[in-house]
C-alpha cells in the first residue's frame, strides 16, 4: 500500500474519535473510509481474512506498517509520524503505563456508555430514527428496522465489556480524573491542566472523549448526532470542571480548521 494512511472508522463512536484525536493532533493526512456495524464488518473480514478474532474499529491500514486494530495503537502510531511542528509526545517515555491506565479506565466510562445508548435507543424509535445515518434515511421503515438489527448486534456483541461496567464504575472514574486534574501537580508550564506529568498526553485526550459519554461536547455532537444520556444528566453540575477542561482540550487540540497543521515551524 502506498499514499496516506486509510481509517476505517465508524462516526459516531468514541474509539474512532480517540484515534482521529490523535492522528488530528499531530497533523497526520489520512482518507477515511465510513464503516457500518454489520456489513461493514463483513466486508472488513474480508479484506483482512479474519475470521476469528472480534473485530471493532477503527481499523488503519498503513502505508509501511501494516493493519492496527486498537484505538491505542492507531494514537501510538500518529505519535511516531507526527507531521506537526510543536508536537509533544503523547505517550512520553515512562509514563506509558500511567496513559495506558488512563486509557483503561476511560473505556469503563465508554463501555458503560455505548451500553446505555444501545438500550436506550432500542427502547426509543423516534430517537433511533435521528441517530440513522444520512445514507439510510431514504429505506424509511426498512431503515429502522435495519438499525434496530444493528443496536441489538452491538448489545450482543459488547455484552462482556458492559457487563464488566456499571454506572457507579463510571462515576469512580470520573470522580478520579475529576481528583486527578484538580492536584497542584496537574497544573503545566502552559497554564493548562493535565491528567500526567502537568503535560498534555494521550490519557487527556482518552479521557476528554470519555467525558462526552456525561455531556456531548456541542460543536462535536452536532456533527456526530450523540444524544445526551439521561443517565448522566443529574450529575453534569458536580462534573462542571472536568465538562469545561474537555471543551477547552477539544476547542485547542480538535479544531475545526485545524490551521496550526498548515503552519511552517519557522
Ligand atoms: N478496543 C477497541 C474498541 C473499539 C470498539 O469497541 N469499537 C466499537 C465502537 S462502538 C465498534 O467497532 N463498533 C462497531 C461494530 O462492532 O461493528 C479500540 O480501542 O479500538
Amino acid at each position: 500500500m502506498t499514499g496516506v494512511p486509510e481509517l476505517v472508522s465508524l462516526r459516531i463512536s468514541a474509539w474512532s474519535l480517540k484515534a482521529r484525536f490523535a492522528l488530528k493532533y499531530h497533523c497526520i493526512k489520512y482518507r477515511t473510509t465510513p464503516y457500518l456495524p454489520l456489513f461493514g464488518e463483513l466486508k472488513l473480514r474480508i479484506r483482512l481474512w479474519e475470521w476469528r478474532r472480534k473485530l471493532t474499529v477503527p481499523v488503519m491500514f498503513t502505508p509501511n506498517d501494516g493493519v492496527l486494530m486498537q484505538s491505542y495503537d492507531i494514537a501510538q502510531w500518529a505519535d511516531r509520524h507526527s507531521a506537526r511542528p510543536d508536537a509533544v509526545r503523547l505517550f512520553p517515555e515512562g509514563k506509558e503505563a500511567q496513559v495506558s491506565s488512563w486509557n483503561a479506565k476511560s473505556d469503563v466510562v465508554l463501555f458503560f456508555g455505548r451500553s446505555s445508548l444501545v438500550e436506550f435507543l432500542l427502547s426509543d424509535p423516534a430517537a433511533m430514527r435521528q441517530q440513522m445515518p444520512p445514507g439510510l434515511r431514504w429505506l424509511g421503515p426498512l431503515g429502522t428496522a435495519l438499525m434496530v438489527a444493528i443496536a441489538r448486534r452491538l448489545r450482543d456483541k459488547y455484552r462482556e465489556e458492559a457487563n464488566r461496567t456499571s454506572l457507579t464504575k463510571a462515576l469512580d472514574v470520573l470522580r478520579e480524573a475529576q481528583a486527578a486534574l484538580r492536584a497542584p501537580g496537574a497544573l503545566g508550564p502552559d497554564g493548562e491542566r493535565h491528567l500526567v506529568g502537568g503535560a498534555l498526553t494521550y490519557a487527556d485526550m482518552a479521557m476528554a472523549v470519555a467525558v462526552q459519554t456525561l455531556k456531548p461536547f456541542s460543536p462535536l455532537s452536532a456533527a456526530n448526532a450523540r444524544p445526551q444520556l439521561k443517565v448522566f444528566q443529574p450529575y453534569q453540575e458536580e462534573f462542571a470542571d472536568l465538562i469545561a477542561w474537555r471543551d477547552a482540550l477539544f476547542t485547542k487540540y480538535f479544531p475545526a480548521d485545524n490551521e496550526r497543521c498548515t503552519k511552517k515551524s519557522h
